[in-house]
């Protein structure tokens, strides 16, 4: 049927609570009418500037607050970044993904990018890049560069949000994604669970995605990677709080296939902690899309031969 935008967080909440065979059932159905239910697209990510950001996201190993391993480095060169694409190309994937630790991009480096965006267009990938925050401008030169999509998630529920970021707004957010969808480039957008958050903090968050104007055209979930020297990793350590059940995390996937059917539902960071079974859940549950290659942005993804 039609598309809905007008969810209620009460029925997000009875979906999460439906029997579990109930809920796979009826994604799975969702999943088949809208997909080849045999077909995972594959993105590969690469941090074109990593470490240094200003913001204080608590997950994050590379923000500048917290004493992590990262380092901060520039923003990398055209021609290397090029190198990168080919050799994802060439390992299969579709999507090239560059991401920069930025709280926004300044127009000059915002140069530089569309130069990369263009180069990686021109060998037949399709382009995503996450830079943070966009002003109308700005989304409008992605666009001309041939930008295909833009990451930029809400991470979480509006009540738990400021637990995890205090340096940039909800609001902001939703700004930024308004941006986006207005200069015509596709909206990638999701968050990320594990970080402590409550049962209702993961239908809030699933709510606020799928009562967008517009359903993000893809959907990263994300489990928390633990990363030494983040506040989260500090305050898992200190609380000995129980990890999310991996049943939990294939509901979150389930439901965000429910309510966003046409939408390329990510299983994004946390697949190397996850292990192939609660994975095969996953793709069971309607996730169709993985992040394909050895490196997320700096912490590891499973090796692609095993991918394969
Ligand atoms: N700086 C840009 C921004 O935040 O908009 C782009 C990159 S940022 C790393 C993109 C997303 O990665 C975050 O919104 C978050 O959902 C996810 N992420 C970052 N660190 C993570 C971690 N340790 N575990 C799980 N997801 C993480
Ligand atoms: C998203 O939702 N997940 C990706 C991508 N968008 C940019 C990033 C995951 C990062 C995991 C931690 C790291 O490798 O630094
Ligand atoms: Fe910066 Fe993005 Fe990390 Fe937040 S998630 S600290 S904005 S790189």
């Amino acid at each position: 049927g039609d598309l809905r935008h007008d969810w209620t967080r009460a029925e997000i909440r009875e979906l999460f609570a439906l029997p579990f065979p109930e809920l796979i059932y009826q994604a799975q159905t969702l999943h088949r009418q809208n997909f080849d239910p045999v077909e995972v697209q594959v993105s590969t990510l690469l941090s074109i500037k990593t470490g240094g950001c200003p913001e204080d996201c608590a997950y994050c190993p590379q923000s500048a607050k917290y004493d992590t391993r990262v380092k901060a480095e520039k923003l990398m060169e055209i021609d290397k970044v090029l190198a990168e694409a080919k050799a994802a190309k060439d390992a299969g994937a579709s999507r090239f993904c560059m991401g920069a630790a930025w709280r926004e991009p300044k127009d000059r480096d915002l140069d530089k990018v569309c130069a990369m965006i263009e180069g990686v267009r021109a060998m037949g990938l399709e382009t995503c890049v996450t830079l943070g925050m966009l002003t109308n401008a700005q989304a409008r030169r992605l666009k001309q560069s041939g930008l295909d999509y833009y990451n930029h998630n809400l991470d979480t529920s509006p009540e738990f949000y400021g637990e995890i970021i205090t340096t940039r707004t909800y609001q902001e957010r939703l700004d930024t994604l308004d941006h986006v969808r207005d200069a015509g480039i596709h909206v990638c957008c999701g968050g990320s669970v594990g970080m402590g958050e409550g049962a209702d903090d993961r239908a809030g968050m699933i709510h606020a995605l799928a009562t967008l104007p517009v359903h993000p055209e893809s959907v990263p979930i994300n489990l928390l990677v633990q990363v030494e020297g983040t506040p989260l990793a500090n305050r898992a350590a200190n609380e000995k709080s129980a990890a999310l059940d991996p049943i939990d995390f294939v509901r979150t996937i389930a439901v965000a296939r429910i309510t966003m059917p046409r939408a390329r539902v990510r299983l994004s960071a946390g697949r190397q902690q996850m292990g192939d079974a609660v994975q095969a859940l996953c793709f069971l549950a309607g996730a169709n899309s993985i992040f394909y290659g050895d490196k997320l942005l700096t912490t590891g993804n499973p090796d692609w031969e095993a991918d394969q």
